[in-house]
């Protein structure tokens, strides 16, 4: 049995969340990972206050255990969303694509327990002197919107300048990575891409077949020259992007204009050759479609395996 500080301190049976993701973390899937015994997570991301309480609500009446809500800071709907969580009294509060500084205070003051995601140091110790109960240090192998650093750089870099607890994200998939991740220093991970093809996610069956089809060579990162880089599968749309970002007669707003509503094309329509297929580097490990419990409960008991034999090569 795999117990960290974390089981204890979120009152969840793995040290294991998932992903906030955009377009894909509903109350279906945060629920059924909450159910396997890990953090489920709803990704608030572009809905309003409204939108986000309904499904807040939802997921309460499919799980009795703990879950999370993602906020992402670039959501025109940030400020709504924020009200929302504090109100509903969600237990745990994760952040993305941004600093969440400006509403560490009202949720701490709700009694939520705020984790954000950081992709350095700097943000990791301004996180920790903002209140936050622990960090996600997430590496640029992820899906998404990414940072520079990887997984095996940042973790540990984190470790040393934050007393907070960190969770590792970014690459992980299975069992190796948890195991992996802990030996870095990490109490807890954050897995995306493999509750992608969870049972209880929702995405469309378009997506979940690029996901177990991919390769390890098959992720890109657009956006860089918009300053908002972002990794999803080689296809049609990222190619028509990527030639568009290199060309200079294409104006920024052009690119912005490109790039809107290609998340939801993808994930809710099953447009996966004009749509942006998010996913991380680890897509090509992920081969199966299970019920979320299935998941957590092979990764857990493939990380005891591989750390009850960590001491093979330490004489
Ligand atoms: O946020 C994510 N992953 C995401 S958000 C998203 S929606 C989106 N779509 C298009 C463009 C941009 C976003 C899809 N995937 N992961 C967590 C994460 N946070 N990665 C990087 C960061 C981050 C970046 C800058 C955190 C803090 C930060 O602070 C900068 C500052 O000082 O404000």
């Amino acid at each position: 049995m795999i117990s960290t500080p974390i089981n204890e301190l979120l009152n969840i049976k793995y040290p294991i969340f998932q992903g906030g993701m955009a377009w894909v973390a509903d109350a279906s899937l945060a629920a059924g990972v909450s159910n396997g015994g890990g953090l489920g997570i709803i990704a608030a991301m572009n809905s309003n206050g409204e939108q986000l309480r309904e499904e807040i609500q939802k997921a309460r009446k499919l799980t009795d255990k703990p879950f999370g809500v993602n906020i992402m800071l670039m959501s025109p709907f940030v400020e709504e969303t924020a009200k929302v969580v504090a109100e509903e009294k969600i237990s745990v509060v994760t952040t993305g694509a941004g600093n969440p500084a400006r509403f560490m205070e009202m949720w701490n003051n709700a009694g939520i327990k705020v984790i954000p995601v950081v992709p350095s140091t700097a943000l990791a110790r301004m996180a920790e002197k903002n209140g936050a109960f622990a960090v996600i240090a997430e590496g640029g192998e992820s899906g998404g919107h990414i940072g520079d650093i990887t997984t095996m750089a940042l973790v540990p870099q984190v470790c040393d300048v934050v007393s907070i607890p960190v969770i590792a994200a970014g690459g992980i998939a299975d069992g190796r990575g948890i195991a992996a991740a802990f030996m870095l220093g990490a109490v807890g991970v954050q897995v995306g891409t493999r509750f992608l093809v969870a049972d209880e996610c929702t995405i469309s069956d378009e997506y979940k077949k690029k996901i177990l089809k991919a390769r390890d060579i098959d992720t890109v990162v657009t956006g860089k020259r918009l300053g908002h880089p972002v990794r999803s599968i080689k296809n049609a749309f990222t190619r028509e992007y990527l030639k568009s970002e290199y060309n200079s007669n294409v104006t920024d707003e052009e690119l912005e204009n490109m790039g809107l509503g290609r998340l939801r094309k993808a994930a809710r329509e099953g447009e996966v050759s004009q749509g942006c297929v998010l996913a991380g580097q680890v897509a090509a490990m992920v081969k199966k479609e299970q019920p979320a419990k299935e998941m957590i409960e092979e990764m857990f008991t493939q990380a005891e395996q591989v750390l009850g034999g960590a001491d093979k090569w330490a004489k």
